[in-house]
């Protein structure tokens, strides 16, 4: 009996979360005992470069000892309070001053819960009901969003979930991501009753594609025209881009932002947060409700503070992009040397080999990878070392800690993976 079939016979396909059962790559996925720095262990003491970094809260790494210093600091006076903390005021302000469009932030648990909430924010402040997601893009698993969704769900080829039900999923109109005039094709079909378009600034649940022609004004500015809020699901892009995120990198504001991820170091962390005028709106100083016994929980707080804290060091961004740029560098090298045309997209410290030789640059490319040459790829590079998404649709996270070193190995890995696949 493996680990997995103890797992199996008490949680639904043995995970917690469906990408991470190895569906899409095939075999067992390895149970990881500890991480430290770069790396992971698993049970059977193997060591790995880790690159899913728990699908992207780790810039920093595994066990960063400032976060957990803070984490046990604080465990050391309990856990939760159900009362409000310093802590949560200290998040919030570091949040504010990193991202200026957010006056008001309000933390939830998950970024799904993040998104959820930011929807039915901005229906409330237009009282209207629709709203626009793109097809390929991922914004967690509540019930109008799990429609044409990205991440696990592109990768089991189902477009949308049973129990979802129509009268929702009713509600949710789906664009291209890249093409603005699939936008401004249903802001003429339902015009005045839509409420706000949502989308990953840069698309990373579909592999990862980034915004091009100046896609994300183009929506600021078809919103801005139909009286619609723009979100952005910063729930990846968030810290991992700039200190400003995608917005900041791109300089393009939307109304409303939600985060996640590296906001919680780790921990169960998400918020979401936008001008005074609209957060206002979000009980109990309005009347838009969202509540969560375990929102800003006070070890997750700490662990937000340390990692953004650290964030800040000047220079943090450069060296982070320094060494995603010696990767793809590598890679690229690679892959010309052997003769192989594979798309390799990639966006400061967060990068997607699609297993295509076509420009990667909306959902339909994107799909057109070979999911199966990117299972073998996968189990090639894990056999040397190497942990990847088990997934063709997802992205690659470079941490601060991924070291020179393990940069070669990973040039190494992929260089003998690709000629023997
Ligand atoms: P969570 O509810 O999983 O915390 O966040 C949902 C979510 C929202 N928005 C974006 C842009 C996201 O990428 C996610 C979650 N990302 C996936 C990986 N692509 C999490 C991994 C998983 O599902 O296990």
């Amino acid at each position: 009996m493996s680990l997995f079939d103890d797992a199996k016979k008490v949680i639904p396909g043995g995970v917690n979360s469906p990408v991470r059962a190895f569906a899409s790559v095939g075999g067992e996925p390895y149970f990881v005992e500890r991480g430290y720095g770069s790396k992971v262990v698993d049970t059977n003491g193997k060591e790995y470069i880790d690159y899913v970094c728990s699908w992207g809260p780790l810039i920093l790494g595994h066990c960063d000892q400032d976060v957990i210093r803070a984490v046990k600091e604080c465990a050391d006076k309990g856990t939760s309070y159900g009362a409000p903390t310093v802590r949560e005021t200290k998040l919030a302000e570091l949040i504010t001053e990193m991202i200026p469009s957010i006056e008001m932030v309000r933390m939830v648990n998950s970024g799904t819960e993040a998104v959820m909430s930011a929807i039915r924010l901005a229906r409330g402040f237009t009282n209207r009901d629709m709203i626009i997601k793109f097809e390929g893009c991922y914004h967690g698993h509540s019930d109008g969003l799990l429609v044409k969704a990205g991440s696990g769900l592109l990768t089991f080829g189902a477009p949308s979930s049973p129990g979802v039900p129509v009268s929702i999923a009713g509600n949710t109109l789906i664009a291209q991501y890249n093409d603005i005039s699939t936008v401004d094709k249903l802001f003429l079909e339902y015009p005045g009753k839509i409420a706000c378009v949502i989308v990953e600034p840069v698309a990373a649940n579909m592999g990862v594609v980034p915004p091009e022609d100046n896609f994300l004004q183009k929506l600021k500015t078809s919103c801005e025209r139909e009286g619609a809020l723009l979100i952005f699901d910063e729930i990846i892009t968030g810290f991992r881009l700039s200190l400003s995120g995608a917005q900041g990198y791109y300089g393009v504001t939307p109304d409303i932002t939600a985060l996640g991820k590296i906001i919680g170091g780790g921990l169960p962390v998400a918020a979401y947060g936008g001008r005074r005028e609209i957060m206002k709106l979000v009980s109990p100083s309005g009347s838009v409700y969202q509540a969560g016994t375990l929102s800003g929980n006070p070890l997750a707080m700490a662990a937000g503070i340390a990692t953004l804290e650290k964030l800040k060091t000047p220079g943090f961004y450069k060296k982070l992009k320094e060494k995603s740029d010696y990767l793809r560098c590598g890679m690229d090298e690679n892959m010309s040397k052997l003769g192989l045309k594979y798309t390799l997209n990639s966006i400061e410290s967060l990068s997607c080999l699609f297993f295509t030789e076509h420009k990667v640059d909306s959902y339909q490319t994107a799909i057109s990878a070979d999911t199966k040459i990117y299972a073998k790829y996968f189990h090639g590079m894990l056999e040397r070392g190497i942990a990847l998404a088990p997934a063709q649709f997802e992205a690659m996270f470079v941490s601060a800690a991924h070291t020179d070193a393990d940069l070669d190995t990973t040039i190494k890995a992929h260089y003998e993976t690709l000629k023997n696949l």
